[in-house]
This record gives structure tokens, C-alpha cells and sequence, in this order.
């Protein structure tokens, strides 16, 4: 089956929600014979969709496990672009790596790598990301927008209000974000934002965005224990996995789309209606030593405005911030 009609089949399912849609009204909007429809719904169910089919009535998906697969991330999954391609695995070493070699290969914007677990995940500064099987959110996102490398920064910073509105959404808990790619709950880290980016002197070739998320953890390992947490902790519930894919999918298509047509300035006060680290003391521990002040805010770049105990202002790019104490 195409991938284009694979796609409207599942627009059209996702438009029906619970409904049945009949034989019929999928040949009319496919434009094809209702024995080409049988067909594809045929596909499907080998592709491991759950169908109902109900004589009369039509066919029904039925979506129920707790797996980020292609089908189940793409049944329900309301874009025109991101996640219209997804490689998905059962294990890999880090889903950054595919989709760093997939960008070589042409892949389109929007195209996701996501995987049930990674044996090799990593941070910024190759420190390692524990990415445990079948709890989490671990998936990397290529964007492809045209534009200069200097526009990449608040990629990271979009990704995070993506983040963190997805969770807010799903679990009906507050997050925080804490500059620049951390998403909080309670102080403890229960999301981390990985930029990466493919680029030439004056283009960027491909931005990675690499978005790890601790979903349904009930337990971490001991040197985790006191700073990392999970939604499930957190709220209690247990939650699917896929939804929050989705709303993540959903929220970056927009945002990207905001901030290609006018600037991270409206995406700014989005952003800092969850921000931790702003107007509080902090120490930003930077490749370059640690200065501790007052962050003050953020500028339409994204960059972090530090003003120094000793009175005079830094701009930060990157860095790991300390909270120091709150006001
Ligand atoms: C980050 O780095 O927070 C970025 C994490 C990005 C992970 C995603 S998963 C999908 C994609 N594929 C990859 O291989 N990576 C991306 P950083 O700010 O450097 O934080 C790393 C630190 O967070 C580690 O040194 C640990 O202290 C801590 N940490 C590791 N795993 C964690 C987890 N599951 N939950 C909370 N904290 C964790």
C-alpha cells in the first residue's frame, strides 16, 4: 500500500475517533473500489493494527497497548508533516544516532526515530541518558527549516514548552522548565532536550531534537533517585505513551511553524509562563567556569542573561544551571 494511502486511512480513522466507518464511505473518500478497500484494511491488520469489522457497520481501529509504534503514534496522530515518517524500534543504541544518519539520507522534515528502549542514550556532553524499556518517551525529531544556523538555539526552547503543554495536557501535573533543556516536576528532572544539529556555514541542514521523557518509571536507579522523577510518580496514573507523543508531534508542527513566520518573541511568554530559573539565584556551571548571580531573562535568541554577583552582566548559550535559593 502507499504510504500517502496508508496516511489517509489513518486521518480518516482518527476524524471517526470510536465511530465505525463504512466499506463504503472509505471507497468514496480513498476513490477506489470497496475490494481495494478490504485490501488495505487486509494491510493493516498485518501491520498489527487491532480492526473491528462489523457487518452493516464498517470498520473500527482499536487501539489499546502501551507501545510507541508507528501505528499506534500514527492512529490519532492530528500534524500534516511531523511523525508522517517514523522508524520506530524495539531496541536501539541511541535513536540520535539513526536519525543523524537518516538526515544523510534525505529524510523530510518532521520524521521521527523512536525506540521501546536505548541501550547507549545519551545527554549533552555524551553523559549518559537512562533510557529503560517500555516506560519512556525515547525519540529523536528531524526538523528541517530554512534558516541559519544562529536560528537554531530556541529549537531546544520550543521543544521544552512542547514538553512540557503536552504533560501539563496528559497528566494533569505543573511542569517546570529549567534553562535551557530541562522539563520538572517538583524539582526532580523527568524530561531532558537534546539539540543537535547537521549544518553549513550559512544553512542549517537538519536540527536533531532529541527528547527523552520519563513516563510510567516506578523506580530509578540510586544514582537517579533523588533528582530524577516520572509522570506516573508524579500523578499516579499510568500513561500512554503514544497520546503524549502526539501532543508533543502536534504542539512542535505549530510552534515550528510560529517561529519560522515570526520569531521566538510570541513563543517567549509561553515559555516563560514555566520557567523556574528566571528572577531566582543561580550558579551556571559553563565550559568555562561556574558564574554565580541573578538570571534576569531570556532574549528573543534564547540566550540566558546572567548578572554576576560583581554587578556585570553575562550572556549564557549553554551551560548547566544550579538553583541557588528563591525569592
Ligand atoms: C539531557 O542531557 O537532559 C538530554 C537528554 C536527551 C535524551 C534523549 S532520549 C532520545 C534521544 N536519544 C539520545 O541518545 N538522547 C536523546 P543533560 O542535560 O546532559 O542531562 C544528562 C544528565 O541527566 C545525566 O548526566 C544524569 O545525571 C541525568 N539523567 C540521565 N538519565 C536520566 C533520566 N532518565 N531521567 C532524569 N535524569 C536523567
Amino acid at each position: 500500500m502507499q504510504t500517502s494511502t496508508r496516511n489517509r486511512i489513518l486521518e480518516i480513522f482518527t476524524q471517526a475517533g470510536n465511530d465505525f466507518v463504512s466499506g463504503q464511505k472509505l471507497a468514496q473518500l480513498l476513490d477506489c473500489s470497496r475490494s481495494a478497500v478490504w485490501k488495505h484494511m487486509e494491510e493493516l491488520r498485518k501491520e498489527g493494527f487491532e480492526l473491528e469489522a462489523v457487518r452493516k457497520k464498517g470498520y473500527r481501529i482499536k487501539s489499546t497497548l502501551d507501545r510507541v509504534t508507528r501505528n499506534e503514534i500514527q492512529f490519532g496522530l492530528q500534524t500534516k508533516r511531523f511523525g508522517k515518517t517514523i522508524y520506530d524500534q524495539e531496541t536501539i543504541d541511541s535513536t540520535q544516532k539513526l536519525a543523524h544518519r537518516l538526515v544523510q539520507e534525505g529524510c523530510p522534515d518532521g520524521t521521527v526515530v523512536i525506540a521501546e528502549e536505548q541501550t547507549g542514550g545519551r545527554g549533552r556532553l555524551q553523559r549518559d541518558w537512562y533510557s529503560p524499556k517500555y516506560t519512556g518517551i525515547w525519540m529523536s525529531i528531524v526538523l528541517r527549516p530554512d534558516l541559519p544556523p544562529q536560528m537554531a538555539p530556541p529549537f531546544t526552547l520550543i521543544a521544552a514548552v512542547a514538553v512540557a503543554q503536552s504533560i501539563e495536557e496528559t497528566a494533569g501535573v505543573h511542569p517546570e522548565i529549567k534553562w535551557p533543556n530541562d522539563v520538572l516536576i517538583g524539582g526532580k528532572k523527568c524530561s531532558g532536550i537534546l539539540t543537535e544539529l547537521q549544518a553549513d556555514t550559512d544553512r542549517i541542514q537538519a536540527i536533531i531534537l532529541g527528547i527523552g521523557m520519563n513516563v510510567n518509571q516506578t523506580v530509578f536507579p540510586e544514582e537517579l533517585e533523588k533528582t530524577a522523577t516520572s509522570l506516573r510518580i508524579e500523578s499516579g496514573k499510568k500513561i500512554k505513551r503514544a497520546v503524549l507523543v502526539q501532543r508533543i508531534l502536534e504542539k512542535l508542527e505549530k510552534y515550528q511553524a510560529i517561529y519560522l513566520k515570526n520569531g521566538f518573541a510570541p513563543l517567549k511568554l509561553l515559555w516563560e509562563s514555566y520557567a523556574v530559573s528566571i528572577g531566582t539565584n543561580i550558579i551556571a556551571h559553563t565550559l568555562q567556569g561556574d558564574i554565580a548571580g541573578r538570571a534576569l531573562g531570556i532574549t528573543d535568541e534564547g540566550v540566558l542573561k546572567l548578572e554576576g554577583n560583581d554587578g556585570r552582566l553575562h550572556d549564557i548559550y549553554s551551560a548547566d544551571i544550579e538553583i541557588v535559593a528563591k525569592d
